[in-house]
């Protein structure tokens, strides 16, 4: 028996890990028939939040976004979504981003669908339009190679566009493959792991994290990481882009 008092999970300063194990659930108005896990968000210092919604069958998630833009990922399961009058069928891999200002309904689900989120307050930008709904999903076809490495993939699911003040892109690394530098920068970072096991470093701080597991990299957390195990390693990434920084 697992001893009850152990977990990976650990909350610093500037970085955190959260495994599942710690879960406790939130309540959000206008989202019923759910279990909320409120990952990240301001309380520890953070500038974005990040969800994992799991719904019984029945549950709905319905609400506007208001200041904060967010980003939905059906980690698994299906779902109907109405945005914008558009409505659509979103199973695993399949997103959509909801800017600001905008109603939002998912309902319908299958059991058990899970829907991770980040949250982001949206600053305009001069001269640039407020980005519009962005519906699509997870294709390595459409992953890129990273820094001439073979080992490494990046898709990115969001327009690179200077009205977008957000990316999330999804990070593939074959076994073995590793983050070619320690990255040292100002962007801010709120990821989920779908897939394989990896050793990631943070602020000098080495951990084993696997599918699950979520972790925050405040802005200047040195970070590094390796895949391992014999599957890809695979996590989809919040990333702060395209604003001065103040
Ligand atoms: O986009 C990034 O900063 C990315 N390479 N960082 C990361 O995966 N930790
Ligand atoms: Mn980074």
């Amino acid at each position: 028996m697992e001893i009850s008092a152990l977990t990976r999970s650990v909350v610093k300063r500037n970085h955190a890990i959260i495994a599942p194990d710690g879960y406790i659930n939130s309540n959000v108005p206008g989202w019923t028939n759910c279990t909320v896990n409120v990952i990240i968000n301001e309380q520890m210092g953070a500038r974005l939040a990040q969800t994992l919604i799991t719904l019984r069958a029945g549950g709905q998630l319905r609400g506007r976004t208001e200041a904060a833009q967010i980003f939905f990922y059906v980690v698994a399961g299906q779902v109907q979504v109405t945005v914008d009058g558009q409505d659509r069928t979103l199973t695993e891999g399949q997103y959509v981003y909801v800017p600001i200002e905008q109603d939002y309904l998912f309902q319908q689900p299958t059991d058990g669908t899970q829907v991770l989120t980040f949250h982001k307050t949206y600053e305009p930008l001069a001269g640039h339009a407020v980005p519009g709904v962005v519906f699509g999903e997870r294709d390595i076809a459409k992953a890129p190679v990273y820094m001439n490495d073979e080992a490494l993939r990046i898709q990115e699911l969001l327009p690179n566009e200077l009205g977008f003040d957000m990316a999330v892109n999804i990070f593939t690394y074959s076994t073995g493959g590793h983050l070619p530098m320690v990255e040292t920068h100002i962007m801010e970072h709120g990821l989920l792991y779908l897939q394989g096991q990896a050793i990631y470093m943070l602020d000098q701080q080495w951990y084993p994290v696997k599918k699950g597991d979520s972790i925050w990299m405040a802005p200047y957390c040195q970070q590094w990481a390796t895949a391992m195990g014999q599957e890809d390693s695979v996590y989809i990434y919040y990333k702060n882009v395209n604003r001065f920084p103040t």
